[in-house]
């Protein structure tokens, strides 16, 4: 397998993190299947190695992770501010996983100040922060995952592994590359899955609960955007879906429900790229998807406030959801 890190810098990571001291892990705001394996695992090799962790995250995740061990050890941060804040000045060390800004900390970076000479940042979206103390940054990596699994495999720390952080790991790998069919090209990706496969994930486990435990509500609303909310404009290449909030209510949404539901029109002969758009209590989102070399990630960043990486982006607006959908639609052949 190839190296992604400077060998120099993995070893410092490593004697950084000393018995002893006290690290907290952070996910992102809505934090997904590689924010989760990549905090679990990495706080499960801390821990392994004599440190005291927590992972903190921003707001609650979606319940079908809730399996993933030592999910219920993570702290959310929305209800829970005060112990959340006083374990995280209790910190030595702060590690920012899947996440390449302050910002994607929601209120805890709005409530109080995190300090840079504490943070180590570990990530593969492009364009990362650089107040921070440590970079680990790989942009062509397929998740935060596989970057924590090579942080294991080039600092020689397999002993550290065990068959529950192999399984959180192997989560994230699943539900970035949306079951290995995107960003899970190459030889050492699956060279990294085997070795996780040898220290006891189980892939039909972590399969089952990722993709086949979905909520009625999540079945609902994927008939209501296939049936009623779907534009399909050929000439571009474009697929444009979107939920309003009352689609969402009529449907019982839940949180999680509508991971996914982007990549779905790639399927269809002829789009390439896909938008949906979601009415939220404060703030519309939209997310973008583009298959090859179709890139997504500048049209968020001019038109929505947004960015990512070339074929996975998101953005989000302030305007009301209609004008929101307007404006895209207006500007659809930018896209
Ligand atoms: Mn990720």
């Amino acid at each position: 397998m190839n190296t992604i890190y400077n060998a120099t810098l993995v070893e410092q990571f490593w004697l950084r993190m000393q018995a002893g001291k006290k690290a907290v892990l952070f996910g992102h705001k809505n934090p997904d299947g590689d924010a989760l394996g990549a905090t679990l695992a990495m706080a499960q090799l801390l821990e392994n190695s004599g440190l005291s962790t927590r992972v903190i995250v921003p707001d609650a995740f979606p319940g079908f992770y809730s399996w993933m061990p030592k999910a219920d050890t993570v702290w959310v941060y929305d209800g829970n501010e005060q112990a959340c804040e006083e374990a995280i000045q209790q910190a030595d060390e702060l590690l920012f996983m899947d996440f390449n800004q302050y910002g994607r900390l929601g209120n805890i970076t709005k409530n109080i100040v995190l300090e840079p000479q504490k943070v180590v940042l570990i990530d593969h979206h492009p364009n990362p922060c650089s107040d921070v103390d440590m970079l680990f940054s790989h942009p062509a990596a397929s998740s935060t995952c596989e970057m924590v699994y090579r942080l294991v495999a080039e600092g020689n720390k397999h002993d550290l592994l065990n068959a529950g952080i192999a399984a959180c790991l192997l989560t994230g790998m699943v539900t970035d590359t949306g079951g290995f069919s995107y960003n899970a090209e190459t030889p050492d990706f699956f060279g990294v899955v085997s070795a996780l496969l040898t220290a006891g994930a189980v892939k039909s486990e972590v399969f089952n609960q990722v993709f086949y435990n979905n909520n009625e509500s999540r079945f609902r609303l994927l008939g209501t955007v296939l049936q009623n909310n779907l534009s399909l404009n050929y000439s571009l290449g474009v697929a444009v879906m979107w939920l309003s909030a009352s689609d969402l209510e009529r449907n019982g949404f839940q949180k999680g429900d509508t991971e996914g539901f982007v990549n779905m029109p790639l399927s269809i002969r002829g789009i390439q790229k896909s938008v949906l758009v979601t009415e939220h209590a404060d703030e519309v989102k939209l997310s973008f998807r583009s298959q090859g070399d179709a890139a997504v990630n500048g049209f968020a960043e001019k038109y929505f406030n947004g960015g990512g990486h070339r074929n996975a982006a998101g953005g989000h607006s302030k305007e009301s959801f209609e004008n929101t959908l307007k404006r895209l639609m207006k500007n659809l052949e930018k896209l």
